[in-house]
């Protein structure tokens, strides 16, 4: 039987990535996001490209409601979930933590940590019950580094750092893997987000930088997903050749 993989945020960037990959790679797929559209464009490409099954549920995250619904509601065939790939998440702003917006605070405190607390919560039992799971965290170089103006998103891929140790010592005796990857600059819709939607702005960041691309950490994702049973990856960093860490990047301008 084919193993299942839930991914969280699939319908851009690294989750999309991942979701082709992991369907090139013979997994059935079950992929979440807000926007329906892009998720059953996706399942189509998907099953025209690798005949591979793909179960897309439309949900937000942040919403206990909603993720108790989608999860409780799986189809029996769609219950024994071998990997979750908790991929969800946003940086919203860049500023000073005295001119900060409560607003950008509180999506990114919901979606990156609660979120993902709120999924693993549903899933990780299905895993104990069978003795049998293997969970990858998407941190961040901001999970153990933090850089001006980036006080909350930091302080949300630290806590995906706490959160990727501590889910491995609670889950060890059951035989259910963690590992937490860790990317620096990936070039994703992720800093049109954190602008709020500026593409001036968002595209600034990867200025002169030949950036880390989704199928590079899509990539990273199958390495750690395809160790023998015996080896469990923890934790792994992956930049931009030309990004040292989250303070050195070397540009050609
Ligand atoms: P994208 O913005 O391209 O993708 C983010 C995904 O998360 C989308 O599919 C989006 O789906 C989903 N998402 C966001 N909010 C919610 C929500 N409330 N409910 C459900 N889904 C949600 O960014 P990336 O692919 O770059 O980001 C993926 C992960 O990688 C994030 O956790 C990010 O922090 C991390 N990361 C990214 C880096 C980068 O430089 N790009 C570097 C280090 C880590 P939708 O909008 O449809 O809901
Ligand atoms: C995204 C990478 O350096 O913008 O997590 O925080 S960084």
């Amino acid at each position: 039987m084919k193993k299942i993989a839930l991914i969280t945020g699939a319908t851009s960037g690294i989750g999309r990535a991942t979701a082709l990959l992991l369907a090139e790679n013979g997994y059935s797929l079950i992929l979440t996001g807000r926007r329906i559209e892009l998720l059953d464009n996706l399942k189509k490409e998907i099953e025209v490209k690798y005949k591979a099954d793909v179960l897309p549920l439309a949900f937000d995250i942040q919403d206990k409601a909603q993720v108790d619904s989608a999860i409780n509601n799986l189809h029996e065939r769609w219950r024994k979930i071998d990997v979750l790939i908790n991929n969800a998440g946003l940086a919203a702003g860049l500023s000073h933590v005295q001119d900060g917006l409560e607003d950008d605070w509180e999506r990114m405190i919901d979606t990156n940590i609660k979120g993902l607390l709120y999924i693993t919560r549903r899933v990780a039992p299905m895993m104990a019950e069978r003795k049998s799971g293997h969970i990858i965290n998407i941190g961040s170089i901001a999970g153990t580094e933090v850089y001006e103006n980036g006080n909350v998103y930091c302080a949300t891929k630290h806590a995906v750092d706490a959160l990727s140790k501590a889910m491995r010592v609670d889950l060890l005796k059951e035989n259910v893997k963690v590992s937490q990857v860790r990317p620096g600059m990936v070039e994703t819709e992720f800093s049109l987000v954190r602008y709020h939607g500026d593409e001036e702005k968002a595209k600034k960041v990867y200025d002169g930088v030949t950036p880390l691309f989704a199928e590079d950490i899509a990539q990273t994702i199958l390495f750690v997903l395809t160790r023998p049973a015996h080896v469990n990856i923890n934790d792994i960093v992956v930049t931009p050749t030309q990004q040292a860490n989250a303070y050195y990047v070397t540009r050609n301008l």
